[in-house]
């Protein structure tokens, strides 16, 4: 076989966001390996190119959420919110990008269209669109979580006659939506910040709501100088608490049950956490929200009757309310003056649960009563393929030509979120199964190419090229994930991405693991010092041609 000097690598890595940048600063600058990066999109930026949408903005503070690899970096960077909007976020990893020299190893506009395990010479094949073959020992994915946008589920879309946007692929040239008659669909963490935004300027804004969501002010404000110099010295401290807290950001003020205090300690406890914003009242209130039913109606009540004092028409506000389902199990969305909007005569909010949504048309959008809604512009804010599908769309085939589809037909099947029995050398960052989308993505990629990296220089050190997780410790770790999540109240949200469940005919597994960053963290370490225990090290066999 020839082989083609330029296209043979240590390292292949999928995606140029948080995740492939550092994955190609750990391997190729720290580790000196060769590795070759794609990524589908014109530029760096991963989520954060993509989701240009008025409003997109990120839920975890600024300081938090950014990369802590650093030290200068985190130092050197200034942040001018507390949670800093999208272009801010594009512009951080811009300048990583450009820091660390990034670039020149990553092709951009390249898709990957089908990832092949070449048993004669243990290495992946992975093919482009533009037809090119690279292979290298190590394919390593940063194609994300949340970066395949679900298909629409009603006909029509094409048929519409005005321009339709999606969130999660917002055009690079901002449309003017100034006087236009506006529809959204979809009222998760996207529709709800887009929401905000675009009944500012939009003639008319019409929101098509099936499930009322229970979203909290986000509490965003300025950069304060003093609380950034604060911050900044004591920055490693702060990193240390956020990767020992649950959901990876340093909040140290949750209580262990709302059930152990009286209504009125437990009122001022929502009303402090309300009022800080950011995800405290979620996983900084009390320790038992996410498990237990009765404490969950607590908090859940207490946002109804802020919904109520926000929304002046009770109607509306009954209608924005959630009541059949416990708050945190779909992910809790963040906002500012989202309820205030529909007190605006430009915003109107229509129930499509009790009156769904049978297509759209030329004209706009029509619901199953026969009610049509005329628009200029369609955005669907509908949400992802979450955690399994950016994997899946990239055509994977392991050991034995088994496909990756065939090997999850009914789930994701991984040891720690990180590797597939069957499909050697193959890392996924922030893959199904790992706490990734339930702790702070920075960090949660962090974790993972470090383990990776490390996974890769301990197979070098000692000769062998090769790692796999076994079919037990694979079916162990699915076995022990359904089980915690089992014990949340996660398995009683009707549609929630979390679950696999917002998508029509996708596998209903659990697509997070529910145990918590530390106790995560606490057993890759565990795996390390047991000599990657679950896994098979192996020499693979020798290169053909090489
Ligand atoms: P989400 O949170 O999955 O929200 C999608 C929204 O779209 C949600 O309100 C859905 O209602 C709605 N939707 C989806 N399909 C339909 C149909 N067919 N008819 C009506 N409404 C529909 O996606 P986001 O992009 O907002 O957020 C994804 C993550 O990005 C977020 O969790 C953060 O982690 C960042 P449903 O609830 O299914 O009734």
């Amino acid at each position: 076989t020839h082989h083609d000097h330029d296209h043979d690598h240590d390292a292949i890595v999928v995606g140029a966001g948080f995740a492939g940048l550092y994955a190609i600063h750990k391997l190729r600058n720290r580790m000196g390996l060769d590795v070759q990066a794609f990524d589908a999109a014109g530029g760096v930026g991963g989520t954060w190119y993509w989701n240009r949408y008025p409003g997109a903005r990120v839920d975890i503070e600024s300081v938090h959420y950014s990369y802590s690899f650093d030290e200068d970096l985190q130092h050197e960077w200034h942040w001018t919110e507390r949670f800093c909007a999208q272009p801010e976020i594009l512009e951080y990893l811009n300048h990583v990008a450009d820091r660390f020299d990034l670039r020149r190893s990553i092709g951009f506009n390249t898709r990957i269209d089908a990832v092949t395990w070449d048993e004669t010479a243990s290495r992946w094949e992975v093919r482009t669109d533009d037809g090119t073959v690279h292979r290298a020992r190590y394919f390593v994915s940063g194609a994300g979580t949340l970066s395949v946008p679900k298909k629409p589920e009603f006909p029509g879309v094409d048929t519409f006659a005005g321009p339709v946007y999606m969130t999660g692929n917002w055009p690079h040239e901002e449309p003017d939506l100034g006087g236009k008659r506006v529809g959204i669909i979809g009222v998760g963490s996207s529709g709800i910040q887009a929401v905000s935004e675009i009944a500012k300027t939009a003639g008319t804004l019409t929101v098509f709501q099936r499930t009322p969501n229970y979203a909290t002010p986000i509490g965003n404000h300025p950069t304060d100088p003093e609380q950034e110099a604060r911050e900044k010295a004591e920055y490693p401290q702060l990193r240390d608490a956020a990767r020992n807290h649950f959901l990876g950001v340093p909040y140290s003020d949750v209580q262990p049950s709302a059930l152990a205090v009286g209504a009125e300690e437990r009122r001022q406890v929502f009303d402090d956490r309300w009022s800080r914003g950011g995800f405290r009242l979620f996983i900084d209130a009390f320790g038992d929200i996410l498990f237990d039913q009765r404490a969950n109606d607590t908090v859940a009540e207490y946002i109804r009757e802020r919904i109520h004092e926000r929304v002046d028409d009770p109607e509306t506000a009954e209608l924005l309310c959630p009541r059949d389902y416990p708050y945190g199990t779909k992910r809790p969305p963040l906002e500012t003056d989202y309820y205030e909007a529909f007190n605006r005569d430009n915003v109107h909010l229509v129930d499509v649960k009790s009156n769904e949504i049978v297509s759209v048309t030329p004209n706009g959008v029509l619901l199953a009563d026969g009610t049509e809604h005329e628009l200029d512009v369609l955005v669907l804010a509908t949400g992802f393929d979450a955690c399994t599908g950016p994997l899946l769309a990239m055509n994977i085939t392991g050991v034995g030509g088994r496909a990756l589809a065939d090997h999850w037909a009914d789930g994701p099947q991984t040891y720690l979120g990180l590797m597939s029995h069957g499909f050697p050398n193959l890392f996924m960052i922030t893959g199904p199964q790992s706490p990734s989308v339930l702790y702070n993505m920075p960090l949660a990629i962090e974790d993972h190419v470090d383990f990776l990296g490390d996974a890769i220089a301990h197979l070098s050190e000692r000769g062998l090229s090769v790692i796999e997780p076994t079919a037990e410790a694979e079916a162990e770790w699915v076995r022990h994930t359904n089980e915690l999540a089992q014990a949340t109240l996660l398995p009683n949200s009707p549609t929630s991405w979390y679950m696999g469940n917002n998508v029509p005919g996708k596998p209903q597994r659990v697509l997070v693991y529910l145990g918590g960053a530390p106790a995560y963290r606490a057993k890759c370490a565990e795996v390390v010092e047991h000599g990657y225990e679950g896994f098979r090290l192996s020499e693979g066999r020798t290169l053909v041609g090489a």
